[in-house]
């Protein structure tokens, strides 16, 4: 891509009028354009978060109570944990560098780089941006490596001293069967996905069905809330936690949704 192509693009932002209704969403969608353009976002990754758009408009863009009760229950658990890991892909990089480096140093987690799409080129992009935004350790790119039992995709491939002996895991944007694997490894697995009926929202502990731009920052502020109570009464939160009636509960937002449109026309 020439210079003059690249300062082209680089001003498609300038081309959102300040008052246009969807604004907020479309500076998004830019920010993951850069992030592909810096090798940070894998294509796919722009599919992605379209799919993630669709449901997102269904809850209002907004973080709906069934959010905030599995946000509660995560910070709990991940206040809580002994090796806690943050797990960062190529979306999470582009959208919420910043905000996971203040979760992982308020909960004292490690940050590793897990990646459907693996690539040298990749992991050094995403690395980059974590140290840029503040990050002194980022796993899975040049410490020691092992792989998760019966997964095939690139994912499988995770830090000896991060994701292999966590006891909590926190992802987003996942595909499923690395939440299967992580959780027969007797993991406790938090998924960020704003799609309830995905195989990651089904498998995982504690399933957060709301964008990472709005759960992270919502995480920081509970885990800053919960860090006074004493173990008795984190343990008390997580025990009150139903997953299954949460991702219920989103479902019945989505069919309410859905009535309301209907009445309305
Ligand atoms: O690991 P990488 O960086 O190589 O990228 C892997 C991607 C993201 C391409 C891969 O994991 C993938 O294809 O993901 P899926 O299967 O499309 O799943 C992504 C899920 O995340 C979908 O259920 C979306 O609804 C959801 N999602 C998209 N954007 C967001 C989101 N959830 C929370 N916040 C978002 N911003």
């Amino acid at each position: 891509m020439d210079n003059t192509q690249s300062s082209k693009e680089g001003s498609l932002r300038d081309l959102i009028p300040i008052n246009h209704p969807r604004r907020e969403s479309l500076l998004i969608r830019e920010k993951l354009v850069e992030a592909l353009k810096d090798n940070v976002l894998t294509p796919s990754g722009l599919i992605a978060h379209g799919r993630g758009e669709c449901f997102d408009y269904l809850f209002g863009e907004k973080t709906q109570d069934f959010a905030k009760k599995a946000i509660e229950a995560a910070s709990a658990t991940l206040l809580l944990a002994k090796n806690p890991v943050i797990s960062v892909n190529g979306n999470m990089a582009a959208l919420v560098p910043k905000e996971l480096i203040e979760l992982a140093n308020l909960i004292n987690a490690k940050l590793e780089i897990n990646l459907f799409y693996r690539s040298e080129e990749r992991l050094k992009a995403i690395k980059n941006v974590l140290i840029k935004n503040g990050a002194k350790e980022v796993l899975g790119v040049d410490d020691e490596l092992t792989t998760i039992p019966e997964l095939f995709s690139e994912r499988r491939k995770v830090s000896k001293n991060g994701i292999f002996i966590a006891d909590v895991v926190l992802l987003a944007l996942e595909d499923g069967d690395r939440t299967e694997a992580l959780v027969k490894m007797n993991k406790k697995v938090i998924a960020i996905d704003l799609n309830p009926l995905s195989r990651t929202s089904k498998a995982a502990n504690i399933t957060i069905v709301d964008n990472i731009i709005r759960a992270i920052p919502l995480m920081i502020q509970k885990v800053n809330e919960l860090k006074n109570y004493n173990t008795g009464q984190l343990r008390e939160i997580i025990e009150n936690y139903d997953n299954k009636k949460i991702i219920l509960d989103s479902l019945k937002f989505i069919s309410g949704r859905f009535q309301e449109f209907s009445l309305s026309l």
